[in-house]
């Protein structure tokens, strides 16, 4: 399977979907519209969209009211990218290959087009669950997953304690606390929300959320493996960072070896969750090996 080629394709997808959609939704003023679009377009993998996408395929085969969901997904992480990337927060100069938002933007614009995204991401979610009542349950499942790991016991109660571990003796307990909030949170609503719009069974959302647990975790990892050996220009941001500023991560607690060993063995463990479904989970499988692939 070419899952290079399959990824690129989907993020084209996505990112028609998306440029369809913020036009839909704002025009004025334009400093906002592009500010949103400038982020937004800023050169993502999409990873979070196309997970719920290829999950949602797994159980029904008409896509349309998944898109929403999946823009709604990009619309929240891009917005918890501007706002990390402030100088009240990890103060980055460089996200997506491009000059962060409030280098270009300015600060107090950057502050509100992350609020503007993040209130976009649930009219859309609202507008879809009205144009689709007659699934109304499975789009206010699907909501809730989504806000709830973008809340304070998802992506921003994870924010906090990373920010509050800064240069401090760390512990793994509160590194996995990091990790599973930070990231895992939001990466496991995007499989758990493609799996309940497609109307997916119990049995299979419980062996979904270990496979997206695991994922997460590694996902992480690796990004923390990444910001000690990766190429700036590859990864688009400013690498060595977490060093400089003493972040919690599981290379600076437990070594690099460590670290890289810990990322293959939760690949393997999310991989073995897929096998309960069969081949109609191998582009999933084929998405977890390549992210376990990236450089480190
Ligand atoms: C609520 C402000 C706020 C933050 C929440 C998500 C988050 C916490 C901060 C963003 C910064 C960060 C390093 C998060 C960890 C998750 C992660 C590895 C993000 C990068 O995701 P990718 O690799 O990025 O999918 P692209 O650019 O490809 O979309």
């Amino acid at each position: 399977m070419d899952i290079e080629n399959l990824l690129k394709e989907e993020a084209k997808r996505v990112n028609s979907f998306l440029k369809d959609i913020l036009k839909q939704y704002i025009t004025y003023p334009h400093i906002l519209y592009n500010s949103m679009e400038y982020s937004l377009f800023a050169g993502g993998k999409r990873l979070r969209p196309i997970l719920l996408l290829w999950t949602f395929d797994m159980f029904d085969d008409n896509r349309q009211p998944a898109y929403y969901y999946a823009a709604a997904l990009e619309f929240i992480h891009t917005y918890s990218l501007i706002h990390d990337d402030l100088p009240s927060m990890d103060n980055d100069d460089f996200r997506r290959g491009k000059p962060t938002n409030h280098k270009v933007f300015g600060e107090a614009v950057a502050i509100l087009t992350g609020d503007a995204l993040l209130n976009t991401a649930y009219e859309i979610m609202v507008n879809a669950s009205l144009k689709y009542s007659d699934s109304l349950k499975k789009h206010l499942a699907a909501q809730h997953e989504i806000a709830r790991a973008s809340g304070a016991s998802g992506i921003i109660g994870g924010q906090i304690v990373d920010i509050l571990s800064e240069n401090k003796e760390g512990d793994s307990d509160t590194l996995k606390y990091i990790h599973t909030h930070k990231t895992g949170t939001l990466i496991k609503a995007s499989v758990r929300a493609g799996a309940i719009l497609g109307g997916c069974d119990e049995k299979s959302l419980s062996v979904l959320d270990k496979y997206a647990e695991y994922l997460g975790l590694a996902f992480q990892i690796i990004d923390d493996i990444l910001d000690v050996v990766g190429d700036t220009e590859k990864l688009g941001k400013t690498v060595g960072k977490d060093a400089k500023t003493k972040k919690l991560t599981y290379p600076s607690l437990f070594g690099l070896q460590a670290a890289r060993d810990k990322a293959v063995q939760l690949t393997e463990k999310s991989i073995d969750q897929l096998k309960y479904f069969g081949d109609t989970a191998n582009v999933l499988v084929a998405l977890t090996e390549y992210l376990c692939k990236r450089e480190f």
